[in-house]
């Protein structure tokens, strides 16, 4: 469907003339325009369709958004130096006095301004930026710890809950809503044969030994923007912030940040977890989060890249058997790539465990 980009932009209580709004980015969830203003000194804006099929209540969703961008916005505006602009994802006020709008189909649009010259990784080629992209996500837990108000909106229940994902994967295998278990025996199999070892982290949620706290829920690298020196600038896609454990955070960083490749790489022999990535982003995040951390969830840090790449694999695999229903694909069997790709990344990490689990030990 085309979308009158000006007319939805002027909803929004924006500084600037609407020039042209172009598609942009990679995510997998919403639709996201960037839209360019005819004045040099003015910003751009970042307007999102959002999938209101995936967040199933955009008004308590935006809540969340409100209060932690503006906590965010209070404590990194009192530092010396500080550019706002780009270190905190700003939402835009629409006329009507919220921070979304819908359009007359029942749409859901929000506005951000556009954080300028950033830039963003699919693939990480350093250990420099591995250990910004970990320091800035210890740093954003930490500056979220003392959120004040009521506990956050659980925008999508269970999301990290890998006994419910495992319940949902034996459902969509039963139902083969679109015919395709028969060619994924493979690869169902090499996950359903995980599937006791890889709930620990979620057994010892359940049992209180790892503490529930603030956490970003959706780690992927891309979602850390840098600046053109390659120092972190913000962290973005704050829709699944709300109540979670550390680990999920720290592991899906890895999942993505420390690949040699893409998330759907084609090519398998090019995917494998790059040890020196992992350790440059575990050496970030633990410099931001070491003291904060309790005995039990560093112990467990090294197993969590496991854990969120096979919770990855599976979502991958569940959305390819149900038809493609969750994550926008860019051909027919898009999401059957992706699991390959992360069960060949899950190999990796498995065959490097030991080194990891050393590596945390020294740093922790
Ligand atoms: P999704 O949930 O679909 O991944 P995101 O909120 O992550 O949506 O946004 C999609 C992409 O848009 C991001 O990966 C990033 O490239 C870009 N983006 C989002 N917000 C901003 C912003 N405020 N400034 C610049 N780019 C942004
Ligand atoms: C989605 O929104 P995006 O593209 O950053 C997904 C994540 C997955 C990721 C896999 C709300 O992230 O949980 O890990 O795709 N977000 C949601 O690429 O489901
Ligand atoms: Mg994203």
């Amino acid at each position: 469907m085309e979308h009158d980009l000006k007319k939805l932009f002027e909803c929004f209580i924006a500084d600037g003339t609407y020039l042209a709004g172009e598609p942009f980015g990679s995510g997998h969830i919403h639709e996201t325009f960037h839209i360019k203003t005819s004045e040099q000194d003015k910003d751009d804006y970042i307007l999102q369709k959002l999938n209101n099929k995936v967040f199933r209540n955009i008004p308590e969703l935006q809540d969340n958004i409100e209060r932690v961008t503006v906590h965010l916005l209070g404590k990194i505006s009192v530092i010396p130096g500080s550019d706002i602009k780009r270190q905190c994802l700003q939402l835009i006020p629409s006329r009507d006095g919220n921070s979304w709008i819908t359009d007359s189909y029942g749409n859901y649009w929000r506005m951000f301004i556009f954080i300028r010259d950033h830039r963003s990784y699919d693939i990480v080629d350093s250990p420099e930026k591995a250990f910004e992209g970990g320091k800035a996500i210890g740093r954003f837990q930490a500056l979220l710890s003392d959120l004040p108000g009521k506990p956050l909106f659980e925008t999508i229940p269970d999301f990290h809950n890998l006994k419910k994902r495992l319940e949902n994967f034996g459902n969509s295998i039963k139902n083969d809503a679109a015919g395709r278990v028969g060619n994924t025996a493979e690869e169902i199999d090499f996950l359903l044969e995980r599937s006791d070892s890889m709930q620990v982290i979620h057994k010892m949620g359940q049992e209180g030994k790892i503490p529930v706290r603030i956490t970003h829920n959706d780690t992927k690298f891309n979602n850390i923007l840098f600046d053109e020196n390659d120092r972190s600038l913000c962290i973005i896609d704050l829709d699944t912030v709300m109540p979670g454990y550390f680990h999920s955070d720290f592991g899906d960083a890895i999942r993505t940040g420390a690949n040699t490749a893409s998330e759907d790489e084609a090519d398998l022999s090019e995917v494998n977890m790059d040890i020196s990535l992992f350790e440059g982003y575990a050496r970030g995040y633990l410099s931001e989060t070491k003291d904060t951390l309790n005995s039990i969830e560093k112990e467990h840090l090294a197993l969590t890249p496991i854990v969120m790449t096979y919770e990855q694999a599976v979502r991958f695999l569940t959305d390819y058997i149900d038809g493609d229903t969750y994550y926008k694909i860019h051909h027919e069997h898009h999401n059957l790539q992706r699991t390959r790709t992360q069960i060949r990344l899950l190999e990796s990490m498995e065959g490097q465990y030991g080194e990891m689990k050393k590596i945390i030990g020294g740093l922790a």
